[in-house]
């Protein structure tokens, strides 16, 4: 008998056959994988079993956050595909996530609670139960209580997943309640963060489904192709309508392909290059003038500051030809009737980071673009819309303020004692989850170094055993969003978007919520939030469902999965929180913050005009963003994904490599203060520009020949604005291995 199905499920059903025919090519497939759970032999099992289809959503860090419907008989999911009828998603994942059946049926997965057997870092363990686990760990907080108070405890987490139960709210209850040290979660994006309110006062981006009625996108310090695929199709809509493309970006990226401009400016010298822009909109009188005067503050000093950038000046700074910022500027300025700025994460990733993002925040203001209509303005990460109550539910209410915060970028200082404060009051117990430090995080030898501490008791909660779970003392086994109940919010899409259980746990494995609650239990904590469930919070969450999640409750939710929320013209009502009220072009706050009130241009720390002694020895500009294969470390540990990204490379411009006399295929050494790793060499002039090199980030060091990967290589220094990481402040050397 076969289950009814619906137009959603019929189509599912049918994309999930492609996919397992797609498979059928790909290398080392067929022992470990699908093969056994789907194709020919489900289907034939089709017959006999009915299939049952749930709704997930994926809860990757990444802007798409996909709508997937999961196929399920006998209780094994045998397919999944991307729901067809969500409009960003339409019908299919990533290339990655194509993956997802094999990722989450893996042989490889953590199944149950481990205690180290081995050293340290040699990833050898032996099976415990939760009881002991749980008891061992509660022996160890009430131990580190004892000796030096709740402080030496930390938390460790960051974006595994980004469910609001899984990840916002429910397990940071349990720290706040301890009194544990805070983790600044400042890995990712924060420097822009902090940027575009002094603008702007808040962060209001258009919907990514209205790209394609502008006239004009700028993809700057983007790579959509790889990092939001699913908005690359609205951007050729755009193209195809008759709008325009701008690439800025020192690495070629796929979108410049069909680009109208590409723009390579020398990493770290954005700010100069918005800024030059800026004058030439201001000295052809290119700008809205009437916007201007009625919606901003402080048109004369950006005008002053913008003409110490003339075109020539710019030039020299960003190693660009001075025509290509003048095209740059006449290509925007000459586009009154609309366009977008999207500004991406990776460039903000500098010492100099906040002064980029402000200074490119700028331009949109000038033309009058921001408040204008559905399709015009900028983007950056529309985290304004997020209406969602997670202050009252991550148990923040319960911090009354004493306990220290550590930086995430600053793990590897914090663990070895060399951060303030933590020589006298160390970090003895760590408790990661929904994080893997020892490949994502800054200065990894530093991170290692500490994680070898005797005194210092780790626990790893994780779906996989990666190199940080190489370093517990007790290793949780993670579920999977497939296992479990949660709630997501795009956070570039406009959605609300349910996550619904597909499947039991494999093993004994469980969720954040429900480790937590657990823990808490065995801690001797009796207080009622560790009895919620995962729709407990959830409910909590969307509350009476106001502003823009107006007219949205839990039921409406399991009912249709995914609901856009209602957010109209990003500051169509001309209203901005800023002190003034208005857009700020000159901001007493950001002077107050240390940076000029209006913007400009300081050279990273890492470069010849940050420092010549330090470019003397290392000349090249390291910069390390994601891979299309991978969604920062996850999926490494599937093997059909580690074929495809085979060894780690770096991409090296024919100057640099024969320089060195490095030829295409080269084993290499790549190299600086902080540690040294080896890569394959690929040499190519389109990639990037002389003294830039490119390799990919997050890779699983594991898998590496020398087990290590670019975040050896980088800094654990903040940026300007947002105490951001600094990953692409990194200069090294190379040569033949
Ligand atoms: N060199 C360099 N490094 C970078 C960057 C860069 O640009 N350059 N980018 C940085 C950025 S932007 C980010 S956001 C960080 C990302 O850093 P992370 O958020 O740490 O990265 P992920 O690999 O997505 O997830 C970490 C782990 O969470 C686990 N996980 C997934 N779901 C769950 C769950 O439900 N429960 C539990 N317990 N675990 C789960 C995964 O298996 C994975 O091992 O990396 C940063 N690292
Ligand atoms: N496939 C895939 N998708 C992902 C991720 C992943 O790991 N893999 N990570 C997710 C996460 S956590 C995040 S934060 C987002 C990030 O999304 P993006 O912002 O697209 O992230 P990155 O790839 O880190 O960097 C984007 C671009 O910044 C450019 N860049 C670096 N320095 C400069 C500079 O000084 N100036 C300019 N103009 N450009 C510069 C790089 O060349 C790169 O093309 O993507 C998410 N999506
Ligand atoms: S990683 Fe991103 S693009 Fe891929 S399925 Fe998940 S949300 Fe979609
Ligand atoms: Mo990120």
């Amino acid at each position: 008998m076969q289950a009814k199905l619906n137009r959603r499920e019929f189509a599912t059903l049918m994309g999930a056959s492609a996919l397992a025919c797609g498979c059928a090519g790909v290398a080392g497939c067929a022992p470990r994988d699908m093969a056994s759970t789907q194709g020919e032999a489900a289907t034939e099992a089709a017959d006999a079993t009915p299939s049952e289809f749930k709704h997930q959503t994926c809860p990757r860090n990444c802007h798409d956050t996909c709508s997937l419907i999961s196929e399920v008989r006998d209780g094994r999911i045998v397919s999944i595909t991307g729901d067809p009828d969500n409009p960003i998603t339409a019908g299919a994942p990533c290339v990655k996530m194509n993956h997802y059946i094999n990722w989450v049926n893996s042989p490889d997965r953590i199944l149950y609670p481990m205690k180290r057997t081995g050293a340290k870092g040699e990833g050898k363990f032996e099976q415990i139960s939760w009881d002991e686990a749980y008891a061992t760990i509660a022996e160890k907080i009430n131990e580190a209580i004892a000796t030096y108070g709740p402080q030496a405890i930390l938390p460790h987490s960051y974006s595994g997943n980004l469910g609001f139960v899984n990840n916002y709210t429910a397990p940071h209850r349990f720290f706040y309640r301890l009194g544990a040290s805070k983790l600044a979660r400042d890995i990712c994006s924060s420097a822009g963060a902090a940027a575009i309110p002094y603008t702007y006062g808040t962060d209001l981006g258009i919907d990514p489904e209205n790209y394609a009625n502008t006239s004009l996108y700028v993809s700057w310090g983007i790579n959509e192709a790889a990092t939001n695929v699913h908005a690359v199709k609205f951007i050729k809509q755009m193209k195809e309508n008759g709008g325009k493309l701008i690439v800025v970006n020192p690495v070629m990226t796929p979108l410049t392909h069909f680009a109208d401009l590409y723009v390579r400016p020398k990493p770290g010298t954005d700010a100069a290059l918005a800024l030059a822009v800026a004058n030439i909109l201001i000295e052809e009188g290119l700008y809205d003038a009437d916007y201007v005067e009625q919606y901003t503050v402080g048109f004369d000093e950006l005008k002053a500051k913008a003409a110490e950038f003339p075109a020539s000046r710019a030039a020299k700074i960003c190693e660009v030809p001075e025509e290509d910022i003048v095209e740059l500027a006449h290509l925007y300025g000459n586009e009154h009737t609309s366009s977008v700025i999207r500004m991406g994460y990776g460039m903000q990733r500098n010492t100099n980071g906040g002064s980029m993002i402000r200074a490119i925040s700028l331009l949109p203001a000038l033309m009058g673009m921001v408040g204008k209509d559905n399709h015009s303005g900028y983007v950056y990460m529309n985290a304004g819309y997020w209406a969602a109550d997670l202050g009252g539910n991550d148990g923040s209410a319960l911090d009354d303020g004493t306990a220290r915060t550590i930086s995430i970028n600053q793990l590897g200082l914090a663990l070895t004692g060399q951060l303030e404060g933590t020589d006298t009051l160390p970090i003895t117990v760590l408790i990661a989850f929904n994080s893997n430090p020892v490949a994502v995080s800054s200065n990894t030898e530093l991170i290692r170094e500490g994680l070898m501490r005797d005194d210092l008791f780790t626990v790893v909660a994780d779906i996989f055993p990666t190199d940080t779970v190489d370093y517990a003392d007790i290793v949780l086994p993670a579920a999977t969003f497939f296992e479990y109940e949660d709630l997501n919010q795009d956070y570039l899409g406009w959605y609300l978007r349910y996550n619904e259980p597909a499947v039991e746990p494999a093993g004994e494995a469980k969720s954040n919520i429900d480790m937590i609650n657990g823990l808490a239990k065995a801690c001797g904590l009796e207080d009622a939030m560790f009895n919620d469930t995962a729709a407990d919070v959830i409910k909590s969450l969307i509350g009476a469902g106001e502003g823009c999640y107006e007219g949205i409750t839990y039921d409406r939710l399991k009912n249709e999965h995914w609901i856009k929320i209602k957010a109209g013209v990003p500051f169509g009502d001309k209203q901005f929180p800023t002190p003034s009220g208005k857009i700020e072009f000159y901001s007493e706050a950001l002077a107050e913050a240390g940076l000029h009130p209006v913007a400009d241009y300081v050279p990273t720390a890492e470069s010849k005009e940050g420092s010549d002694e330090l470019f003397r020895k290392y000349p090249l500009t390291l910069l390390t963003p994601s891979t299309k294969n991978l969604l920062n470390s996850q999926m490494h540990g599937v093997p059909h994904i580690a074929d495809l990204i085979g060894e780690g490379v770096v991409f090296i411009n024919s100057a640099d490599a024969s320089a060195r006399s490095i030829a295409d295929g080269d084993e290499v050494t790549l190299n600086n203060d902080r540690g040294v790793i080896t890569l394959i060499a690929r040499v190519s002039d389109d990639c990037t520009a002389p003294g830039v090199v490119k390799a990919s980030k997050n890779l699983w060091p594991k898998l590496s020949a020398d087990g290590r990967n670019v975040n050896a290589l980088s800094s654990d220094v903040l940026s300007d604005l947002g105490n951001n990481s600094t990953y692409h402040t990194n200069l090294v050397e190379i040569a033949k291995a």
